[in-house]
Order: C-alpha cells, then structure tokens, then sequence
C-alpha cells in the first residue's frame, strides 16, 4: 500500500494540522509500505541548520521513527520548502525526490508533481520561482544568518498572502494546454499533485486516452487528507483528530 500526502504548511501556526500529522505517522502510515510527501509539508523552510527548533524537531523525529519502523519516506520539494535538502533528509530518515517523479509500480504507472511548475498562467508567481530556484539564490540566502533568513521568508509569505488577496481566486490552477503536454510526455501515466488547494480528480482525454489527474487535498488544523493506491485503485481517506 503507498500513500501520498501534499500541502500540510506545518508551522508554530498550525499546531493542530501538525499533531494529526504525527498521529498518521505514528499510525495510520505504518499500515503502508511507503509514504510519498508531494511538497509543502512545511510552510517555510529556510535551512537545514534550522533542523533543531521546536518548530521541527518533533515533526522531524516523527519521520524518523516512521522509517526506522520500515516505511518509505520520498518528500518532494514544494514552492514553501524547496530548501528542504540532504541534512534535513538524513535526519528525518526520508530521500528527497525531484520532479517529476515516475512512480512505477508492478500494477500501475504514476508521475508525481507539485503542481507548481504547470501554473505558467501566473506570471508573477512564475518569475519569483525562476529567481528562487536557482543554486546561486540558494547560497546566497542560505549564507545569511538565521535570524534574517527568517525574516525574508516572513517578508516573502506576507507579499504572498497579500497578491492572493487581490486576486478572485487565492490559488492559481494548472494551465490546460502545458498540463495535456505533461501527460503526453510522461506516456498518460495516472498524475498525483498538490499545491492548487482544489482537492478532485480530473479526467483528461489526451490523444484519445483517458488520464486520471488526483489533485490532493491541503491540510487543516481538523482535519488532514492521504490518498490511498491499495494495488487496484486510488482513494481518499480523510483524517480527523483522535480522541483523547
Ligand atoms: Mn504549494
């Protein structure tokens, strides 16, 4: 069994999203061979020397734990936690994948994306991503002392929040035509991605073949959202606190 997750923005902010987290890592995901997280299980991530705060040690023990007990941890970088990098994966006991990720199993072929890179329609948003994503952005920002690394990325998620506010919807969606494209060119394999907040499953007929495309759910101080391959389909379970 294989489950994939996407969206948490775990955070001081979101203490509840973040316990449902390490109750599914502690449960519900040791039923499974292997855990695939699609990007943004942070929502800021601005070094792997930050490792050790509060913010994360719990949540990066949690994965630990979890591998050590045999699951199969692949996290994909996300637009909040692309820092995310080989400390941070040697500590949580997780590999970072890149994208996009094809997922071949003995039953079904799967390609696994963000979601952000097809969201060509938002002009903004696609050269603040270019700028960000390069190795000498990288250096640059991760030679800054901590302190002020923070307070960019605060600086950067405050500008974020306020051009959705303007906007009619607050998540762009994955432009059609680039996304027929990518179906194409990863041979009409099933895709899992996040990031668009609009949780569905999408049919598209893309040279006269039907490809699924599962949009994951976001995570919410209640209430949280894996997605199931059981061998013979994909399905939606949704997580709720537990009681205590
Ligand atoms: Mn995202």
């Amino acid at each position: 069994m294989i489950l994939f997750v996407a969206d948490l923005h775990l955070s001081p902010r979101t203490p509840g999203a973040t316990a449902l987290f390490l109750d599914f890592l502690a449960g519900r995901a040791r039923q499974a061979s292997a855990l695939y997280i699609l990007g943004d299980l942070f929502e800021t991530w601005i070094g792997d020397d930050d490792i050790a705060s509060p913010d994360h040690a719990a949540i990066v023990a949690a994965l630990r734990a979890a591998s050590d007990a045999g699951l199969a941890i692949s996290i994909m970088h996300g637009n909040r936690d692309f820092l995310l990098g080989d400390a941070f994966a040697a500590a949580a006991g997780v590999r970072l994948i890149s994208e996009p990720y094809i997922l071949s199993t003995a039953e079904w072929q799967f390609v696994l994306a963000h979601g952000d890179a097809l969201c060509l329609d938002d002009a903004e948003y696609m050269r603040f991503r270019a700028e960000v994503r390069t190795p000498a952005w990288h250096s640059a920002f991760l030679a800054r002392p901590l302190a002020e690394r923070r307070a960019i990325a605060d600086g950067m998620r405050a500008a974020s929040e306020a051009s959705q506010r303007q906007r009619n919807t607050p998540y762009s969606d994955l432009q059609p035509a680039a996304t027929e494209d990518f179906l194409r060119q990863h041979g009409y394999a099933t895709f899992i991605h996040g990031h668009t907040h609009q949780p569905a499953t999408h049919d598209h007929i893309v040279d006269g073949i039907h490809v699924e495309r599962w949009v994951l759910a976001d995570w919410h101080e209640d209430r949280g959202e894996c997605l199931v391959w059981d061998g013979e389909a994909l399905h939606r379970e949704v997580l709720v606190p537990a009681a205590r």
